[in-house]
């Protein structure tokens, strides 16, 4: 079966993309404890070829998983063996990504006015929008490097600044490399700060005593993958020794319960750790940043799906020192978001809303002493997951900015 898997995967790599015909999402749903253990093994054998995308963990949350087309019977015959309930969410992902790849024509916007802020977009159109944005607003723009991707690429930050000495507030988007409206909000909320900042009383009086930091594409590497390889891609693309499955998640690879219940040791697994903590080029340039910066107040890392903004912790059960006040300004948050397209949120830390995830972003950010630490969950609750439709980006880019707004405003009246 590996063997089969490293074909699939060699094969992609000389002959083009790797398909996802007759490819289904199943939602299932376990009873009880019983079931969620069989879930786990059946999740714990890597080589078996399928994809979680929301891990079994506990009987109150559906499992989603992506089962190639010559496993399904095999899975379905194993639910129904163990009285395991399921439906079809997605009944065949390559439809999905064909109808997101027919929308996706190659952008020739001259300006960020005529960029397509409704469609997603490659890592070039990306990477050139922000240098016209920078252009077109020289003195409140600037872009910054903080380093390298594994692979060489630019880890791009664009800075947001009226005038010098100011506290930061960081955000950023796309460091799991399929979570594409992630990046494509990310690209609006760019355009929203420049064309708001001088009508918008409440974001200019944000900007006048904070610098706004927003790293667009995170995983590059990961991100040109999902166009060129594999648009299911998920960790970073550093080759690990010793083994066949490339790349780390970026997301269990932080200093704050590194290596942890809730990631993995097997760099075949989607949840693996990596070799040491920031041993990704791409984690360890945000680290280096954090540091020297010193002054960042709020710390905003965005995911998708699932319709959530989550607070630390995530490795551990303890509350957090803040914990009172973090959910206040979640509440308000996912209120301010609510109130557009009545998009219903859940709010709360990691581990109790979602499940155990040692090594995350917001719990190192927290423990470095970023008060405002956040990571959302955007669109949507699983109908398309990874494969939101173009359509939706707009509406979801529009309300999450919302939320981003409550907490940054929370964060400009409350100095700490
Ligand atoms: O597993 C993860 O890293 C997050 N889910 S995702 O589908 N986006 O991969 C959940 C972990 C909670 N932490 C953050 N959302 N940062
Ligand atoms: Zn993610």
């Amino acid at each position: 079966m590996k063997r089969l898997l490293i074909l699939t995967a060699c094969f992609a790599a000389v002959f083009g993309k790797v398909t996802f015909e007759g490819h289904q999402v199943l939602r299932i749903t376990a009873k009880n404890a019983a079931q969620i253990i069989l879930l786990k093994e059946l999740s714990g054998q890597e080589d078996f070829g399928l994809d979680f995308w929301m891990e079994p963990v506990h009987e109150s949350l559906p499992v989603d998983v992506r089962v190639p087309f010559d496993r399904l019977q095999a899975v379905r015959a194993f639910l129904a063996f163990n009285n395991i309930q399921y439906r079809v969410m997605i009944e065949d992902v390559q439809d999905l990504v064909n109808e997101e790849r027919r929308w996706m024509v190659k952008d020739r916007a001259v300006s960020t006015d005529d960029f397509n802020y409704n469609n997603y977009h490659d890592l070039e159109s990306i990477y050139s929008f922000m240098d016209m944005l920078v252009d077109e607003n020289k003195r409140f723009v600037s872009k910054i490097v903080i380093g390298q991707s594994y692979e060489g690429r630019p880890l791009n930050v664009l800075k947001f600044s009226t005038g010098a000495n100011r506290l930061g507030i960081w955000i950023d988007t796309g460091i799991h490399a399929r979570e594409w409206v992630t990046q494509a909000s990310g690209i609006w909320f760019a355009k929203k700060i420049v064309k708001d900042y001088n009508n918008d009383r409440t974001l200019k009086a944000i900007l006048e005593k904070y610098d706004i930091f927003l790293e667009i594409v995170v995983n590059p590497d990961g991100y040109k993958f999902t166009h060129t390889t594999n648009r299911m891609w998920r960790k970073t693309r550093k080759p690990n020794p010793g083994s066949s499955c490339v790349g780390v998640d970026a997301n269990r690879n932080w200093d704050a319960g590194f290596g942890g219940p809730g990631s993995s040791n097997n760099p075949c697994y989607e949840t693996y750790h990596g070799p040491s903590a920031h041993s990704e080029p791409e984690v360890k340039a945000i680290v280096d940043f954090v540091k020297t910066h010193g002054n960042l107040k709020a710390f905003v890392s965005i995911h998708s799906y699932s319709q959530m903004l989550l607070y630390p912790y995530g490795y551990k059960s303890t509350r957090a020192k803040d914990k009172a006040e973090l959910d206040k300004v979640a509440r308000k948050a996912t209120t301010a978001l609510r109130s557009l397209y009545n998009t219903q949120y859940t709010y709360g830390s990691i581990i109790k809303v979602i499940y155990q995830a040692s090594g995350g972003t917001i719990d190192w950010t927290y423990d470095q002493g970023i008060k405002y630490s956040y990571t959302f969950e955007l669109r949507d609750t699983g109908r398309y997951g990874f494969i939101l439709p173009a359509d939706q980006i707009i509406p979801t880019a529009e309300e999450t900015w919302l939320a981003l707004m409550a907490i940054m405003k929370y964060t400009k009246n409350h100095p700490y």
